[in-house]
């Protein structure tokens, strides 16, 4: 009986035990999958995040380079970098690689981004820029190019649909008019009327590119007009940091045109580089009052050799720096439109005539060959062919793709030494580089 009981107990607990083990290995493996998987996701943590460490120092190098390159532009300096001179594009720094985000005058709705530095005078200078010519910007009101006027203008008198402290003091919350320059271009924000939408446009990224999702209306934000052209907001016109110190490249103090007694010192210039025959012919000719270096072109009938010479020695204030004067080699065709004297009806002839003749541009008296006589006269204070301020817009990735930041950095080589006046991080506006470089990422490290 004993017996017969045993051996029908015995396969019983047999069988328990192989329940318990297969329960604890089923517990093991469950265990082994999960500690696996999370050591998946740390390893790909980790490699995120030294690919953030490796476009962190890309950026860093990227800096370094920039300022480099337009610290041996010294020689030329005042003239936008040749891209074919340095490296913009996939550029190598260890296993990161970084791009410079650029804008191409000829271009303004480009599928692919462009890659070079960026010049800020090729923009509007908040600061300067008279009303007109923030008003003749795309999508602008009369009311905000007012409210733009009002907070930069040291008074408290409201310009006409524009506000000033009792407007800014009923929001909420209530600030001052700030009744100063701006320091930043974002600093428009604050301006009375403005919106995100007219700041950033349909340029939700910043990158001067139309994107697919600033072409699908409102599938996926921005909310754009989808009408295969970019609508960029004022935020890409505008700039902060142009001006060019008012000495020529010798460090010698120019010839302000609009100064009363300028004839003298002029005729002295004018004798140093042409000759004094040539000096007394051009002095007969351009009268008692002159309003900028492209008026002494014209009434002086230079050629434009000539005008090269003396270009650069001449000015139209007394200050230490000339502040906001338009590059009319790079500026956008919007931008060129906001310039008295070229306006709406010349800006595209004026953008196709550079284009045909690129390279040869070398003194802003190319412009009088498109404009007639009292046009040119009208731009002439506003223009200039120089530039010392650039942004360079700097998207960087680590390893395989891994890491992605952006920053953007504006240079200014107006004090004789390239420095960085303004940094921003521009990451969390996502990625800027295209369909083509996100592509070619897993082939980055054969881009030279
Ligand atoms: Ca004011
Ligand atoms: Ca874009
Ligand atoms: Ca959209
Ligand atoms: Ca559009």
């Amino acid at each position: 009986m004993r017996y017969n009981r045993n051996s029908r107990k015995a396969p019983r607990q047999n069988a328990a035990a192989l329940i318990i083990t297969l329960w604890v290995v089923l517990g093991l493996v469950a265990l082994g999958l999960y500690f696996g998987q999370s050591m998946v996701l740390e390893l790909r943590a980790s490699e995120n995040r030294v690919g953030a460490l490796a476009s962190d120092h890309a950026l860093v190098g990227a800096t370094r380079y920039v300022g480099y390159l337009l610290s041996t532009n010294v020689t030329t300096f005042g003239t936008i970098p040749d891209r074919l001179t340095y490296k913009q594009e996939g550029v190598a720094i260890g296993d990161a690689h970084f791009w410079v985000i650029g804008r191409d005058p000829q271009n303004p709705t480009p599928q692919e981004p462009y890659f070079a530095l960026i010049d800020e005078a090729s923009k509007l200078n908040l600061n300067t820029a008279t009303i007109d010519m923030i008003e003749a910007l795309p999508l602008m009101t009369p009311e905000i190019a007012a409210a733009i006027i009002d907070w930069r203008d040291t008074n408290s008198d409201v310009t006409t649909g524009g506000a000033e402290d009792d407007t800014y003091l009923r929001l909420n919350p209530p600030y001052h008019c700030k009744n100063s320059d701006f320091e930043t271009v974002d600093e428009l924000r604050l301006v009375y009327g403005m919106t995100l939408t007219f700041l950033y446009g349909e340029d939700s990224n910043l990158n001067g590119v139309l994107d697919p999702n600033e072409n699908d209306g409102s599938a996926r934000p921005p909310d754009d007009n989808s009408d295969g052209k970019l609508d960029p907001g004022f935020w890409e016109y505008f700039t902060v940091y142009s001006q060019q110190p008012n000495t020529n490249a010798d460090g010698t103090v120019r010839v302000n045109l609009t100064s009363p007694n300028f004839r003298p010192q002029l005729q002295t210039l004018l004798e140093t580089q042409l000759g004094t025959s040539r000096a007394q012919e051009i002095m007969r000719s351009v009268g008692q009052r002159l309003t900028s270096p492209l008026e002494l072109f014209i009434r002086g009938n230079f050629t434009s050799t000539e005008f090269s010479l003396i270009e650069d020695s001449l000015t139209i204030t007394n200050g230490a720096y000339l502040r906001g004067m338009v590059n009319i080699n790079s500026a956008s065709t919007a931008v060129l439109t906001c310039i008295p004297g070229i306006g709406t009806d010349k800006a595209a002839s004026v953008a196709a005539y550079r284009q045909a003749n690129a390279g040869a541009l070398t003194t802003v008296s190319w412009i009088a060959s498109i404009l007639d006589q009292a046009s040119a006269v009208q731009a002439g204070p506003y223009i200039t062919g120089r530039t010392y301020q650039f942004s360079a817009d700097i998207a960087a990735v680590g390893k395989a793709g891994r890491g992605f930041r952006r920053q953007r950095f504006v240079f200014d080589t107006s004090t004789g030494t390239p420095s960085i006046v303004f940094r921003q991080d521009l990451t969390h506006l996502g990625w800027p580089l295209g369909r083509r470089v996100r592509q070619n990422l897993p082939t980055l490290a054969s881009i030279p």
